[in-house]
């Protein structure tokens, strides 16, 4: 029992802490509801197995039958107040089960939308491996599109409609919200909003090929400020200098706003540097990644939809300083 609740204090705490996806704490309005109840029902569950495992000892310990395998005569008689007990135990039980369901209830509705008006929209498309961002025009900015990194403001609930691209993903921010599918052919509304600025991992949770556990993501929460400069530099062209190799050997499958490369089978490369992670997450964004990147994407994430274009030093070298500039 004290090794038990020495876990609880201390292990549970440290393993959330040092856990990438945590669960056990949150950050927001709509992750605080959601967090009360795990803990909530995880407390619950605790105590029942604990009481029923303590009435199972009991029981078998004062049980006529376990003295008579000891040599005694059996005792057994009719038990009078067994009835009684029979229906305190399922009273009980329906309590506790009837508590956690409204909890559960109430809790799915206080977070099925958010109070105010949201800052932003963004269509979330989950491909294989990697998540398609497209920011929705609104009144303060047009929209555009990026990849795998969703940068948000704090203090404002962020509306995502969610799609699959190809196969079944499912979207999951632990920190900031709870699981929801992106299925082909159908449109899944959710809301995401942090209070505090911060990066917080995600992971696609529905198994979708061989990449799936290389398909995180990255929600990146700033001051309004902070984001509405981030927004406004996504709205500059990119530059186009050195951009001929790239719209050559990359254009049909990847992007660069204001420039023909306007491909859609992989992320949209406007603002690449601006990004810390690529390939969803699975590796760092710097200059040296990004050589081995291009030179054989299959050995950095094996099975990715990417393909290892064949490029002269010359060319790679020009296409790399190209990519540098993608800022
Ligand atoms: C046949 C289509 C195709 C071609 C051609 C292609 N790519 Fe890709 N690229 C992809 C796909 C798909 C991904 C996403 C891989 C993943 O994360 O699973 C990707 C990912 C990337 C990324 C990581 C972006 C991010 O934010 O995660 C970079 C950088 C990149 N490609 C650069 C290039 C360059 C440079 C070329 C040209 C030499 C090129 N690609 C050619 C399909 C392609
Ligand atoms: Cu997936």
């Amino acid at each position: 029992m004290r090794a038990a609740a020495f876990a609880f204090a201390f292990l549970v705490p440290v393993a959330a802490h040092a856990a990438p996806l945590q669960y056990l704490s949150g950050a927001g309005t709509k992750a605080a509801p959601v967090v009360w109840l795990t803990w909530g029902v995880l407390l619950i569950s605790v105590v029942v197995t604990v009481v029923i495992a303590a009435l199972l000892v009991g029981a078998i310990w004062h049980r006529p039958g376990l003295r008579m395998a000891v040599g005694e005569r059996s005792t057994l008689a009719k038990d009078e107040g067994g009835q009684n007990w029979l229906w305190i135990g399922v009273g009980i039980s329906a309590l506790v089960l009837l508590i956690t369901t409204i909890w559960t209830v109430k809790v799915l509705a206080d977070i099925q939308a958010p109070a105010v008006r949201p800052a932003a929209t963004i269509e979330v498309t989950g491909r294989q491996w990697w998540w398609q961002l497209r920011y929705l025009a609104d009144d303060a900015a047009p929209g555009f599109m990026t990849a795998n990194e969703i940068h948000i403001p704090t203090g404002a609930p962020v509306r995502l409609t969610l799609i699959g691209g190809d196969v079944i993903h499912s979207f999951w921010v632990p920190q900031l919200a709870g699981k929801m599918d992106a299925i082909p052919g159908q449109t899944n509304r959710t809301w995401i909003e942090a209070d505090r600025p911060g990066v917080y991992t995600g992971q696609c949770t529905e198994y979708c090929g061989v990449q799936h556990a290389r398909m995180l993501l990255r929600v990146i929460a700033q001051s309004p400020a902070d984001f509405r400069a981030w927004r406004a530099r996504q709205m500059m062209p990119a530059s186009s200098h050195g951009a001929q190799v790239f719209l050559d050997k990359c254009g049909r499958c990847h992007a660069v706003r204001g420039t023909e490369a306007a491909g859609t089978l992989g992320p949209d490369l406007s603002h690449l540097m601006q990004r810390d992670t690529i390939a969803s997450a699975a590796l760092p964004n710097d200059v040296p990644t990004l050589a081995r990147w291009i030179a054989d994407p299959q050995g950095a994430k094996p099975g990715n939809l990417m393909p290892a274009v064949p490029l002269t030093d010359r060319e790679r070298a020009d296409l790399l300083a190209y990519l540098e500039t993608l800022r």
